[in-house]
This record gives C-alpha cells, sequence and structure tokens, in this order.
C-alpha cells in the first residue's frame, strides 16, 4: 500500500529551542526540502561565551545526551559594528535588560549603523559530536523601530537585502528570504538529507 505520510519515517528534524517564532520560521524552511520540524522543550544551562558556534555545540550536546535523540539547536546574536560587535552571544540578555529601545539610545547620534545577525545551527545525536552550520544576514540598525512582526531585535534591524524594510516589517515568508537563520537551516537541511540517504 503506498504510504500517505507527507514526510518519511527519519525525514524530521528535532528542534529544541524555547522560542516559538524561531521554531515557526524553521519550520516552513525545513517542510520545503520534505523535513518536518517537532519543537522539542528540553531544559539546558546556556553557557555564557564570546562564541555562538561554542555555545550552540555546548547546549546541542547536552540536550542530544538528555533526550536520547539526534536534534538542533540554532543560536543567534545581533553584532553592531560601531559597538565593536555588541550584543553578540549576549543578545538575549541585552534583549532581556535594556531591549530595542537601550540599543537605539547606544546608537542615538551614530551614523555608522552596519550590523549583522550570526546564526549558527548545531546538530547532535547522542552517538556523534555536534556538527555546525553558520549564516548571516548584513544590514543596519534602523533609526528607529519600525513594524510589529517577528521578535526580538526585529524592528530596528533592516536587511541589506530586504529594501528598507525592517524584518518587523516582513512577512514570515520575506523573513526566510533574507535572514541569517533561514540560510544556516537552508545548509543544514541539505546536509541532513544527504547525510540520511546515506545512511539508511
Ligand atoms: P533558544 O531557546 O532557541 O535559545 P532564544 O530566544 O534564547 O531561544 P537565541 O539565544 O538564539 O534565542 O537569541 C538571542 C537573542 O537574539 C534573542 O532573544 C533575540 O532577542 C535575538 N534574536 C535572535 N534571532 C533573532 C531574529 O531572527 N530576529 C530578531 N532578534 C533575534
Amino acid at each position: 500500500m503506498k504510504s500517505t505520510r507527507k514526510f518519511p519515517r527519519g525525514r524530521i528534524a528535532f528542534f529544541v529551542t524555547s522560542n516559538i517564532h524561531k521554531f515557526n520560521e524553521a519550520r516552513r524552511i525545513l517542510a520545503k526540502h520534505g523535513v518536518a520540524t517537532a519543537l522539542l522543550k528540553v531544559e539546558t544551562v546556556e553557557i555564557q561565551d564570546d562564541s555562538i558556534e561554542k555555545i550552540a555545540k555546548t547546549t546541542a550536546a547536552e540536550a542530544a545526551k538528555k533526550c536520547s535523540l539526534p536534534i538542533i539547536v540554532e543560536d543567534a546574536g545581533l553584532f553592531i559594528e560601531a559597538l565593536n560587535g555588541f550584543p553578540g552571544p549576549y543578545s538575549s540578555y541585552v534583549y532581556r535588560t535594556i531591549g530595542t529601545k537601550g540599543i537605539l539610545k547606544l546608537m542615538k547620534n551614530t551614523k555608522k549603523r552596519d550590523a549583522y545577525f550570526h546564526s549558527v545551527v548545531a546538530f547532535c545525536s547522542p552517538k556523534e559530536p555536534p556538527k555546525c552550520f553558520h549564516g548571516k544576514a548584513k544590514g543596519k540598525i534602523s533609526l528607529e523601530a519600525q513594524g510589529s512582526r517577528g521578535f526580538g531585535f526585529d524592528p530596528i534591524f533592516e536587511p541589506s537585502a530586504g529594501g528598507d524594510k525592517t524584518f518587523a516589517e516582513m512577512t514570515l515568508v520575506e523573513k526566510n528570504n533574507c535572514s541569517h537563520r533561514a540560510e544556516t537551516l537552508r545548509k543544514f537541511v541539505r546536509w541532513y538529507t544527504s547525510a540520511f540517504k546515506r545512511r539508511f
């Protein structure tokens, strides 16, 4: 009998995150490549480090061990050139404390507004060390917050590939056409689907 399952067995990625917006962005990208995404909530301790790759790898290894499954985590940060890369790996803390308003205040009277988002996906299975994929979205910090979609620093980030719209003024599909996360996940899913074919 022909299978009616949309996603064949094994074509599923377990995404460990506490952020539903990230999950929704990822779900669409992976589905386009025939991979379903399951949201897993796993208690992990996020280390503080200057490298988002190291943070992603450590979290992925801990989560894979805890749930005995091959999983992915994605870690991202906003790097502002005039602030020497701040908040970078500390984006989560900075968002929770000073937020977008605080960043705009720090950038007041600053003409050089170049910034980028850097995203790392770490894939880890209980038997293998983590494997990482990277993506970047270049752009600038807007003069004021614009738009109400998305999350985090979306209202103050204008990607170079997005005209003069901020991420928060874009639909999810538009953001996925030019975001750091989309670039990283596309690299991951190409590897994941070919690794799957090789192994099974
Ligand atoms: P996890 O549970 O997946 O770790 P998180 O929200 O803590 O979710 P990150 O550590 O990767 O995610 O992100 C750190 C912060 O950077 C996040 O809280 C946002 O404020 C910001 N950020 C990350 N990706 C973003 C994006 O696509 N748009 C806007 N802000 C983003």
